[in-house]
């Protein structure tokens, strides 16, 4: 039998999707053949493939598309197609289209080989495995076979133990009550997996894909102390300001930790720690980035424009404090109330079909000023490299120059994440 993945177009920077090259490693098991497809690619393919299952995996904003790309399918072969992914998941309502023939919420490693036996629940709640170790590593070859760059990604927990409003992370585990949520793979088999993979596969640099790397630091000791002498590749990874100690960063620098992400989300306090739960002072932040600077480590700063009860003026008072920390990469987005997220209840009348597809591209909310603010998102990470530059901002922001922004936004990417990730891609 025949399993056909399909996805929207793979990132040049993240071209992995862990979620799916799991689920493929797992249906291998059970002798099925495994193909990706990328939307924009050539259609006839997967009519000659014939396949028997088609599972597409679906974020919310982008679940439109692959709605559409699969009830025009449907009306030419037959097959049977299941929804998974993160929008099925936090909105199981997709089931009533009626082209869909299953969807899968949560973790799918479990329960994905059910779907051979034809359930009869159109809706499948995934289980979540509880002993890390024990899944297939990911089929890396699903993906290489479309796309690749020298960058490996892995993922050594699951779930996160924070609940920040504009996340999804606590939708998730409420779909679990009472279930472990965070789980770690242990060392062992998070180092045995790289060691595979760059044997197989080569590789220059290794990113951890996980939501809060290193939280229990007993398991990023013991990890990084093995990582050193068995793989000592340069690696990325997310951290947490609130748990930053300096015999930490001084031992993910030992390990050979190139750079690291973090969520400054805003620069005004009232707002990152009344609207946005993040406890952190403006004094924490800069001290925390000082010691990253110490140590030589890389940082990519994640910042959200346009948030509720805010102005242009929080925008702006959020990149003064990134141009204060020297990031690597002052990166921003624009805050998108995604339905059934804590902070969405701010905005009642956003259903999930006004959420935008891209969290750079604009903002749904009636908002003043925000043809500016969407501009100072283009220009953010400029101004946080040249920060002289501010000064002409109240010019650069009336000029309708929005495609050029856009064109230098874009340029600014790539090199950034040249710095980030040591000029591999
Ligand atoms: C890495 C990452 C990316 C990467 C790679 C995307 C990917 N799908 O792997 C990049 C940078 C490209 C990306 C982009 C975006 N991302 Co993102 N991303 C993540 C992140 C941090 C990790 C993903 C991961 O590897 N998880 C680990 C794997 C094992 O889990 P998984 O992917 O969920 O897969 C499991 C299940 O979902 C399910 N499953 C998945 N696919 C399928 C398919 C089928 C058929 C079935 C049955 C099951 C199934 O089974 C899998 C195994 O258990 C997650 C947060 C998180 N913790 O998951 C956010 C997350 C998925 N991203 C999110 C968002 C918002 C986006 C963007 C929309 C942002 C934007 N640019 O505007 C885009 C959308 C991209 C797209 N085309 O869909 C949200 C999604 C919220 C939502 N309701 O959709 C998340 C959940 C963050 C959050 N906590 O809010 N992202
Ligand atoms: S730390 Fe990150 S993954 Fe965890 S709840 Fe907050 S935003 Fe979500």
């Amino acid at each position: 039998m025949r399993f056909l993945f399909v996805v929207e177009p793979l990132s040049e920077e993240c071209p992995e999707w862990l979620g799916v090259m799991y689920l493929s490693s797992v249906l291998k098991k059970y002798n099925l053949e495994t193909k990706l497809f990328v939307t924009g690619e050539n259609v006839e393919e997967i009519i000659a493939w014939k396949p028997d299952f088609i599972g597409y995996s679906a974020s919310t904003g982008r679940h439109r598309n692959l709605q559409k790309f699969n009830s025009e399918l449907k009306k030419r072969i037959n097959f049977v197609s299941v929804f998974g992914g993160p929008h099925p998941t936090y909105f199981p309502e997709i089931a009533s289209d009626k082209d869909i023939d299953y969807i899968v919420r949560g973790e799918a490693e479990e329960v994905i080989a059910t779907l051979l036996s034809q359930p009869k629940e159109k809706i499948i709640l995934g289980k979540l495995p509880w002993d890390l170790d024990k899944i297939p590593f990911p089929d890396r070859d699903l993906i290489y076979s479309h796309k690749s760059n020298p960058i490996r990604r892995f993922i050594a927990t699951r779930g996160c133990p924070f609940d920040c409003p504009y996340c999804y992370n606590s939708a998730a585990r409420k779909l679990y009550p009472g279930e472990k949520w965070v789980r770690f793979r242990s060392p062992e088999n998070v180092l045995e997996e790289i060691d595979y993979v760059l044997k197989q596969y080569n590789g220059k640099f290794v990113f951890f894909q996980d939501d809060c790397f290193g939280m229990n630091k007993p398991w990023l000791e013991k990890f990084l102390s093995i990582y050193k002498q068995k793989i000592n590749l340069p690696f990325h990874c997310k951290i947490r300001l609130d748990s930053l100690e300096e015999n930490m960063v001084k031992d993910l620098k030992e390990a050979n930790c190139y750079s690291v992400r973090w969520a400054l989300e805003c620069g005004n306090d009232d707002v990152r720690v009344k609207i946005l739960k993040r406890k952190m002072t403006k004094q924490q932040i800069i001290s925390g980035t000082q010691l990253l600077h110490k140590y030589g480590i890389k940082f990519m700063l994640l910042n959200m424009l346009c948030l509720p009860e805010t102005g242009i003026e929080t925008d702006l008072e959020t990149l003064e404090l990134n141009i204060q920390c020297h990031p690597t990469f002052g990166w921003s987005s624009i805050f998108q109330p995604y339905p059934g997220t804590e902070l969405s209840s701010y905005f009642p009348n956003i259903t999930v079909d006004k959420i935008i597809p891209s969290y750079f591209a604009d903002s749904p909310l009636d908002i003043s000023d925000k043809k500016l603010r969407v501009r100072l998102q283009r220009l953010f990470g400029v101004i946080t490299r040249y920060p002289s530059l501010r000064y002409l901002l109240p010019l650069l922001l009336r000029l309708p120059l929005d495609s050029f922004y856009y064109k230098l936004w874009d340029w600014h990417y790539d090199l950034s994440n040249k710095k980030l990730y040591a000029g591999v891609i």
